[in-house]
């Protein structure tokens, strides 16, 4: 039956899914596959976002595969946190390396993904006319990857150069003594402003959130750290895969509110100084749970940046006070705060006074126009449930993905949608993805997916489809976690909450890497239970 398929498997994205998928399927379990991209080459979200600062906040040693022994002793990272042509660059190695390429239609967007009822298989409709069917699909269509569509009047009439850091001109843009406006102030944003500052003549950045923003503490990565890794890099993937957050860190202590105030500055100061997610993951457990504990380390946050900020007034507007730390994603910073201490960047608050429409010579807010040769938008993405959903993904008897999803994403592990068989979604809604190392979290879900594919061909099965029942529990778990937690009290890509008109809905799984490691194992171990597996024409239990 699979025989007179086109493919076995259909691999959707060549990121750091892609290449592994690839890999795994076809050269480790013997499987047909074809992967597709709309980009030109491999990369994914490494390869579209190529704008000025775009790094990686997690360790480099981190962020990166841990499949294979030989790859990991072959690349050597040159900073403690990579920028994107490092990163782009590595993918670039790997693909090489695992020949992934020959198997990866590239410059071809999927349109549609219709599931055939009568032969239990899937077609997958690309731009270019054709049509490939497949027994599965394994998505790796990216969490961060369809942008959120400005939604200003008048973009159309502008006059000057319009970007986005998430389609960055991979020729780069010379902003040399231009007037340059940056709309959005998330990760993105956070990351591109105080690298391009000191280049334009003049940069203004529309704000209308502030943020936590934390110290990333990049440097280089000398021989000897890197000679240490490289010898001890089985014990360190062993400790990171036992973290919260799928990295090496400090354990946390149980309660901020508790600790005397002298300790807990100690603490604060202590991973404030190591940088990156160290502040929120090695201080206290209950920073995202608590809102006084919560509140102890917001404040710290906001003393850090009022240190930093010259002008009182643009310190105010920087400092985040409308939602609890943690519950909009963390930004990594270098130098960002002291970019608004430069005589070339204005702040302007986009709250109080959102922006009324693009002119022909720049953005307007309240009666002012701000005068721009260059727009960057930098607003951020229809993020988990957007990219799966723009792919056409019609499941059993007609039903598609967002109709199924019309009010939120409902999976199981965030992995698989009853009513679509044989369709894996690598780090999908409601996994334990954005809290969890990327790189790791997609290596958990890709041998998810081929394990389950392998047991349904070992046992000379045709789909496998989680049931109704496991998906409602998984759901209500989802929420639950949500609502023991702060994460409903911000309006962040986390809940849906970024994109006017998408349902609000928790889209985390808030237990952590190893915790969700473990639900996944003894999902396997019970035979894959929460799932239905099939012949084509009956269910077999
Ligand atoms: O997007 P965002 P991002 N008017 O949604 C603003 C990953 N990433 O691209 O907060 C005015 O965070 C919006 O304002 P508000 C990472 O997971 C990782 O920066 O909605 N402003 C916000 O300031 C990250 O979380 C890295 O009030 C508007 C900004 O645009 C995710 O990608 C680097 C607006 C969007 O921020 C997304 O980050 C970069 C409007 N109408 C990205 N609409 C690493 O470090 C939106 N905004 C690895």
């Amino acid at each position: 039956m699979t025989e007179q398929l086109d493919v076995d498997v259909v691999v959707i994205g060549a990121g750091y899914v892609g290449i592994y998928a690839v890999h795994r399927l076809r050269d480790q379990m013997g499987l047909r596959v074809l992967g597709f991209d709309s980009a030109g080459d491999v990369g994914g979200t490494w390869y579209w976002n190529q704008y000025p600062g775009a790094r990686c906040d997690i360790e480099s040693v981190h962020y990166s595969y841990s499949f294979s022994d030989e790859l990991q002793r072959e690349w050597r990272w040159s900073e403690r946190y990579a920028a994107q042509p490092e990163i782009l660059a590595y993918l670039n190695f790997a693909a090489d390396k695992f020949d992934v390429r020959r198997s990866i239609r590239f410059n071809t967007r999927i349109t549609s993904i219709e599931w055939d009822d009568a032969g239990s298989f899937w077609r997958v409709g690309t731009d270019d006319g054709r049509v490939t069917t497949t027994r599965f699909v394994v998505s790796g269509a990216g969490n961060v990857s369809l942008p959120k569509t400005p939604e200003f009047p008048g973009m159309d009439d502008f006059r000057g150069e319009v970007y986005a850091t998430h389609r960055w001109p991979h020729e780069g843009v010379d902003l040399r003594g231009k007037r340059v406006g940056v709309i959005g102030t998330g990760a993105s944003g956070i990351q591109l402003i105080p690298v391009v500052a000191p280049d334009v003549e003049h940069l203004t950045v529309f704000q209308r959130t502030p943020n936590y923003a934390t110290p990333l503490r990049n440097r280089p990565v000398s021989d000897d750290e890197h000679d240490e890794v490289v010898a001890n890099y089985r014990r360190i993937r062993t400790e990171a895969r036992q973290n919260f957050m799928g990295i090496t860190a400090d354990p946390a202590r149980p309660c901020a509110k508790d600790a005397p105030e002298a300790e807990r500055r100690e603490v604060f100061d202590r991973y404030h100084e190591r940088g990156g997610f160290h502040l929120l993951i090695s201080s206290y457990q209950d920073v995202l749970f608590d809102p006084e504990s919560n509140e102890t380390l917001a404040q710290y946050i906001r003393d850090r940046i009022a240190e930093r900020v010259h002008d009182p007034e643009v310190a105010r507007l920087l400092t985040p006070t409308d939602h609890p730390y943690g519950t909009k994603r963390v930004p990594m910073e270098t130098n960002y705060f002291e970019a608004f201490n430069r005589d070339n960047v204005t702040l302007v608050d986009v709250r109080s006074q959102p922006i009324r429409r693009v002119t022909e010579t720049g953005v307007q807010v309240g009666d002012t126009v701000h005068e721009l040769d260059v727009i960057v938008s930098a607003m951020g993405f229809d993020a988990f449930t957007g990219a799966l959903l723009d792919m056409g993904v019609v499941g059993r008897g007609g039903l598609t993905l967002r109709e199924k999803w019309a009010g939120g994403p409902q999976t199981y592990l965030g992995i698989a949608a009853q009513g679509f068989p044989n369709f894996f979604m690598i780090t999908g809604p409601q996994s334990a993805v954005a809290l969890y190392n990327n790189p790791s979290a997609i290596e958990d879900h890709v041998e998810f997916a081929s394990d389950a594919i392998k047991y349904t061909l070992d046992r000379g099965l045709d789909t496998i489809e989680a049931t109704a029942g496991a998906e409602r529990e998984w759901v209500r778990t989802i929420a639950e976690m949500a609502d023991a937690s702060l994460f409903p009290r911000a309006k962040s890509w986390y809940m849906g909450a970024n994109i006017p008109g998408k349902p609000v809905s928790p889209m985390l799984y808030l237990g952590g890497a190893p915790a969700y490691r473990q639900v996944c194992a003894d999902v396997v171990e019970g035979g894959y239970q929460g799932f239905e597996l099939a012949d084509a024409s009956a269910l077999v239990g």
